[in-house]
């Protein structure tokens, strides 16, 4: 507890708030501090009759997503960082650091957030404290995570945390005037994985800002991970309920803004099928005594895409968005609701948009932010499993990306080395959810390409490493719903009907039944995949699956060469995987 009094105070003299705030996370708190935020223009209060106890935030437009650029890892040898992160030695970071935070949080308050990441206490949970003056990030996080009094005497009692220290570097000198969201055009996301610190300066928006969950929950444990024998992944977590009634449960690492919440959330189309909801973002896993992998999901809430969230495509999150919900540069309804593109099929004739203007649907802009969000607990989606904050077994676990073309609409992994080779080679368009040119194609090994906190070739031994620690390890598959055909269509229509994809996947772990061989792994046997029900066009079926040798030969050279970017740091396994892939690809042309 000292310990905790101590950091507080020493970087309360640093920032020098005119306050300090312990946040409890009392739901009474979470009421006030909302309130408090109505007041100073930060949130908007939507209409109590159609969106009850919601809000509106709107950030400053040059603070609307990640921004990997201005993401550090700063471990103390820049090999461990690796190639594909950005690193500064730490003392050379913390110099840069000092003066930006120095006086940073002046005319504001500095909140104490202490947060657990999984149940408060559990087996697989961590905790950590967050020191922030975004009071927009303190609602996030009490939404996000476990905040309470419960923390504080677990840290009083010598259980290890994280720090984490927040500030929109906008501090309030000699009488200036607030805005609605206050930001820094000079931004810091750093990480000190060898001292567990997270320093993050000038954003107010998503990962950047609630620090439990990129910054902790996948680049601090990550490093934990890999020092302690888990697991720290980009990954939904579901349960899958056959007709039998059997259960299997799922992991899926999609990169950011490709269908994780909404396969987190699926309503299957096949009878008799069901899925309940475990986590939609970030999956902790770690060897159980039993020979199996165990997997828990450490938030608990969604921060989920809001554009593309509507009745066809993931009514689940249209009904856990009913109440209780912080919105993010989502556009604003004349009758004070909310409204993004593909929430509807025909949108309003009038609405305010994410930045505050006038819009209409002549206006030739979208009217929501790409990267628009929800915050929203976990417990109030209708799909949540009744057991979600309990660890569940791993029965499978799927990679996946948008891939207009080459990569079949599911492949399974000949065993877990070969699985461990098609996450480390998954590459995927970019989306929104940070800054880059939306649809350029950029490798994304696990869906962890931004939120790896060390050397990838290293994370890539550990995954490895893994598979040989348990008897009875998951089984791994690729999936692709974004394959094109010519005409730039999706072939698969994907959503719902993702269901038989997985029931596919069911029947491999059940029966092994309904599979050929194909150069990259097995795929479904013709008529196998159930249609039952839909309609895809034979030629589209056939294109789903198509594996052209040479488009796939001209992907080996790509993936060498993103693996000679390592040096001699990636696994020997995976080089082998590599060779033996080339192998068969040449055979088949052959
Ligand atoms: P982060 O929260 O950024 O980590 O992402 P996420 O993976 O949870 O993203 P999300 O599920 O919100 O992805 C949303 C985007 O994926 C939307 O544009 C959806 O329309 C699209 N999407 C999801 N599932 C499918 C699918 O089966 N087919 C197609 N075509 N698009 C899909
Ligand atoms: C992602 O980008 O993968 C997200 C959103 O889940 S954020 O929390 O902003 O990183
Ligand atoms: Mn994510």
């Amino acid at each position: 507890m000292a310990e905790l009094l101590a950091w507080v105070d020493e970087v309360a003299a640093l920032t020098r708030p005119d306050r300090i705030r312990w946040v409890s996370g009392s739901a009474q708190e979470h009421e006030e501090l909302l309130a408090e935020m109505v007041e100073r223009g930060t949130l908007l209060r939507l209409n109590d009759a159609k969106r009850p106890n919601s809000f509106l935030a709107r950030s400053d437009p040059d603070d609307v997503a990640r921004l990997e650029s201005r993401t550090f890892i700063c471990s103390t040898r820049e090999e461990d960082a690796g190639p594909t992160n950005n690193w500064v030695a730490p003392d050379d970071m913390r110099a840069t650091l000092s003066p930006l935070f120095e006086g940073s949080m002046r005319g504001r308050t500095m909140y104490v957030v202490p947060f657990s990441m999984g149940k408060v206490g559990g087996p697989i949970s961590q905790l950590g404290v967050q020191l922030t003056d975004s009071p927009y990030a303190v609602a996030s996080i009490e939404i996000m995570t476990r905040v309470g009094d419960e923390v504080v005497e677990l840290i009083a009692e010598g259980t290890p945390f994280v720090r984490t220290v927040h500030s929109v570097g906008a501090p309030l000198v000699e009488g200036a005037d607030d805005v609605p969201w206050p930001s820094n055009p000079e931004k810091y996301i750093v990480h000190f994985p060898d001292s567990l610190e997270v320093w993050s300066f000038g954003s107010g928006y998503g990962g950047n800002a609630i620090l439990a969950k990129k910054c902790y929950a996948l680049r601090i444990a990550s490093v934990l991970g890999r020092d302690q024998g888990w697991m720290a992944e980009h990954m939904l977590l579901i349960r899958v309920v056959d007709p039998q009634g059997r259960a299997f449960h799922v992991a899926a690492a999609f990169p950011s803004a490709c269908g994780k919440t909404n396969l987190a959330m699926l309503r299957p189309t096949i009878p008799g099928w069901s899925v309940e909801t475990l986590g939609d973002d970030i999956t902790w896993i770690r060897p159980g005594e039993d020979g199996r992998l165990w997997a828990i999901n450490p938030e608990a809430g969604f921060f989920g895409v809001a554009p593309g969230t509507g009745a066809a495509t993931n009514v689940t999150a249209v009904e856990t968005l009913r109440r209780d919900v912080i919105f993010t540069n989502v556009a604003l309804t004349d009758d004070g609701d909310v409204w993004w593109e593909g929430l509807t099929d025909e949108p309003p004739a009038h609405l305010i948009d994410w930045r505050g203007d006038d819009w209409t649907p002549q206006s030739g802009r979208p009217a929501a932010h790409p990267n628009s969000r929800f915050t929203v607990s976990a417990a109030q989606a209708p799909s949540i499993a009744a057991d979600w904050e309990e660890a569940v077994p791993l029965d499978a676990i799927l990679f996946g990306g948008r891939r207009a073309t080459n990569v079949p609409l599911v492949v399974e992994a000949f065993d877990w080395e070969h699985g461990v080779f098609l996450g480390s080679t998954i590459s995927s368009e970019r989306t929104a959810a940070a800054e880059g040119t939306v649809g350029e194609l950029r490798r994304d090994p696990f869906a962890m390409m931004p939120f790896c906190g060390y050397n990838m070739a290293d994370y890539f031994a550990h995954w490895v490493e893994m598979g040989r620690r348990v008897t009875a390890p998951p089984a791994i598959f690729q999936v692709n719903w974004f394959r094109k055909g010519a005409d730039g269509r999706f072939l698969w229509p994907g959503f719902g009907e993702n269901a038989r994809v997985i029931e596919w996947i069911v029947r491999r772990l059940t029966t092994q039944t309904g599979a050929v061989a194909s150069p990259i792994g097995r795929l479904p046997e013709p008529g196998s995949l159930n249609l039952d029900g839909i309609e895809v066009p034979p030629p589209d079926l056939e294109e789903l699956f198509a594996i052209d040798p040479d488009s796939w030969l001209a992907e080996t050279d790509l993936v060498e060469e993103f693996f000679d970017t390592f040096g001699d740091r990636v696994p020997a396994e995976l080089r082998a995987q590599l060779a033996a892939l080339r192998r068969r690809l040449r055979a088949a042309k052959a």
